[in-house]
């Protein structure tokens, strides 16, 4: 059951779609109190032993308890343990106070989540209303799972990728070139692996004006696509929050003319630096600013580019006019007073990127009134995201085109996914990765990934293969990295044999993660959860943080440390251990409930599956779209009698609801197999 509060008048977020009637009276869990004018306080007191699991992209353990979360798009490439705030708001979290309950806070600016962190035994959620209200929502539900459904169905079904975009994927900041874009493509394939998609960084454009080709480094965007294609591999470029700021480029020119880009107070257009330098900023709040920009991908897309990322849409900013005039302030003050107070000021002001005085100076125009940014701050890495999802569906219903975004706030899961952001060559990011899957599933940003290998610092081999090893099971499985670290390609490491054989597991897995993955987005489930969703009563599995459940069949317990040649392991139910070297070499192990330490060599991938699992699997091949679907063989661990919904379709259009893409699967201790359907199984 879901319960709706409203507190004064809420900015219209579209996060929800299914529209809740207000409840009488007020909050069950929490008080609430107004202290001081501008804020709005929710207080619950609950033992600090109940878990609180959710906060989407946050840092930490998958149980947040005991910190501060802040809903605060940030563009922070600093994701330590006492980081706040990262590039999504995602204000959803369910806990336990005897019954299971979740909460949804609806607002677009900052919100803060103190989850029992200057007092253990209290939960406060502190929204800064001085100029909009909010919505407040308490559901309740039989379990965990039930109350994300009930919110899942109520903010909207998530995007679904292209099948493609399930397969491995590469990136680097940047590649320079069509030759390097090619080297890369046939080197990958050279070194056993298969491949989906090679990624364009910022420097494909010209001079980092979205929507253009630099026309000596890539003369031939066309050919280019063309030439991959026949390899299948597609061609997916970033496209940056900031339009370079520049008489004579069209869509700056229009921008300018039209008058779509958010405003400074005197109501011209804001300007603020990023990559392009000075730069406009589209106010994507508007409809028909979204229609506009959104249909500028038309002009890549028509080149046979396949599919996009949106980067700097928190937005980020290296400077706004407001830090600027603060910087020059200080500098001449200085100047004329070279004294210690002048001088701290000055060291002061060098905090120029993404400050609060740019933000507070940034206006957008809603239903004809004026909003100043820093209040609807939230919503504009999700409405940029928004204005490609819709331009795709007015003008290519039938196609899905690959999208996702770095900054979002609940509703963006549907018209795209989210990748981690500028995560580093650490081993705590591995975990971390791992850590943030299951609250992002719950928002539905269920296509999501880190940059494997780590995007900032040198990467090591066995960094690599470990996070691979975890990749292996994320929606999104892209290795990317940033300009002047270590080279990550997969063919420029010695390990490169094994690297290969790993990208090959998830190519087998391709049916089953791919069936999970749709089913969930349709039946608005997760994906990828904690043991604590499924075995609730038992104690160790709630405890249990660093390993994951993969769809209804699977668990993964992935290597996060250096110079490990195993780890423990907790099964919550009698399991299967596969471990894989490679799609045709592996070894089966049954293992009963319980704590066991299982070896796992550096070229090896741990996969356990449950008691009567079925999980279908194809043979590895060198893209998604030459996997042979209709020769699927069965990994089962039956000891009685077991059952699977197998879900498939042409990984292209959207008739997602065809009873056409289901076969049932049914396999029983002796080893008989019954199947609808057309397709024939064997088992593995
Ligand atoms: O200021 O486009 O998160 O993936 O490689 C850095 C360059 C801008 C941040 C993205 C990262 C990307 C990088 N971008």
């Amino acid at each position: 059951m879901i319960q709706k509060f409203r507190f004064g008048t809420p900015f219209e977020t579209d996060a929800v779609v299914n529209k809740q009637p207000e409840a009488a009276g007020a909050p069950k869990h929490f008080s609430v109190d107004n202290p001081e004018d501008g804020k709005t306080v929710f207080t619950m007191t609950l033992p600090s032993t109940a878990p609180v699991y959710g906060m989407g992209e946050s840092v930490r353990g998958i149980n947040k308890r005991g910190f501060t979360y802040v809903a605060h798009n940030d563009d922070n490439p600093h994701h330590t343990e006492t980081t706040r705030s990262l590039y999504g708001a995602h204000n959803f979290f369910v806990t336990n106070d005897g019954t299971p309950f979740g909460v949804f806070v609806d607002f677009p600016g900052r919100v803060e989540f103190d989850l029992g962190d200057r007092e253990p035994d209290t939960l406060q959620i502190t929204v800064f209303t001085d100029t909009f209200g909010l919505d407040f929502y308490e559901i309740e539900g039989t379990d965990y799972k039930d109350i994300v459904t009930q919110f899942r169905a109520m903010v909207g079904q998530s995007y679904i990728p292209p099948k493609w975009a399930f397969g491995y994927q590469q990136c680097r900041w940047s590649y320079m070139s069509q030759e390097e874009v090619l080297e890369v493509a046939e080197k990958t394939r050279e070194a056993g692996a298969p491949l989906d998609a090679i990624y364009l960084d910022i420097d494909y454009m010209d001079h980092y004006k979205d929507f253009t080709v630099n026309p000596e480094t890539f003369a031939d965007l066309p050919g280019l696509t063309a030439q991959l294609k026949e390899m299948g591999i597609r061609l997916v470029p970033i496209i940056d929050a900031g339009v370079k700021k520049e008489t004579g480029y069209d869509i700056d020119d229009e921008g300018v003319e039209k008058g779509y880009y958010v405003k400074n107070a005197q109501g011209q257009a804001f300007t603020g630096a990023v990559w392009p330098g000075e730069a406009h900023f589209p106010d994507v709040l508007r409809p028909e600013v979204r229609e506009w920009f959104g249909d500028k991908y038309k002009i890549l897309l028509d080149q046979g580019v396949e599919g996009f990322w949106n980067d700097m849409n928190e937005p980020a900013l290296f400077h706004g006019e407001e830090s600027w005039k603060r910087m020059e302030q200080a500098r001449k003050a200085y100047e004329e007073t070279p004294d210690y107070d002048h001088l701290w000021k000055l060291r002061d002001s060098f905090g120029m990127s993404n400050q609060e005085i740019d933000y507070k100076a940034m206006y957008h125009e809603v239903d004809g009134k004026r909003i100043p940014h820093d209040k609807v701050h939230n919503l504009y890495g999700y409405n940029i995201t928004r204005a490609a999802g819709e331009a795709f569906q007015r003008r290519y219903p039938d196609k899905r085109i690959l999208l996702f975004s770095r900054s979002s706030y609940v509703g963006m899961h549907r018209y795209g996914g989210i990748w981690q952001g500028d995560n580093n060559s650490w081993w705590s990011h591995i975990l971390l990765n791992m850590q943030m899957m299951p609250g992002l599933h719950m928002c539905g940003f269920l296509y999501t990934g880190a940059d494997i290998g780590g995007f900032g610092q040198d990467t090591t081999e066995e960094l690599l293969l470990r996070w691979m090893e975890l990749g292996v099971f994320t929606p999104l499985m892209r290795n990317h990295s940033a300009i002047g670290s270590r080279r990550q390609e997969i063919y420029r490491q010695k390990y490169a044999p094994d690297l290969a054989n790993i990208i090959r597991v998830r190519y087998m897995l391709l049916p089953y993660l791919y069936s999970e993955f749709v089913k969930a987005a349709l039946n608005n489930t997760m994906m990828i959860r904690p043991l604590a969703f499924d075995f609730t009563d038992d104690p160790i599995a709630c405890d249990v943080q660093d390993q994951l459940l993969i769809g209804d069949e699977m668990m993964i317990a992935p290597i996060y440390t250096p110079n490990a040649r195993g780890r423990a392991v907790y099964l919550p139910e009698d399991m299967q251990l596969y471990r894989f070297r490679s799609p045709e070499d592996y070894d089966v192990e049954s293992l009963p409930k319980g704590t066991h330490y299982v070896p796992c060599a550096l070229n090896e991938v741990l996969l356990f599956l449950r008691s009567n699992a079925i999980v279908p699997v194809a043979q590895a091949a060198d893209c998604v779209s030459h996997t042979d679907y209709s020769k699927l063989s069965l990994l089962a661990n039956i000891t009685d009698r077991g059952s699977y919904t197998l879900y498939d379709d042409d990984g292209f259009t959207r008739d997602y609801t065809n009873p056409a893409h289901y076969s049932q699967i049914t396999v029983t201790a002796d080893g008989a197999i019954t199947a609808t359907g057309e397709k024939k199984f064997t088992l593995a």
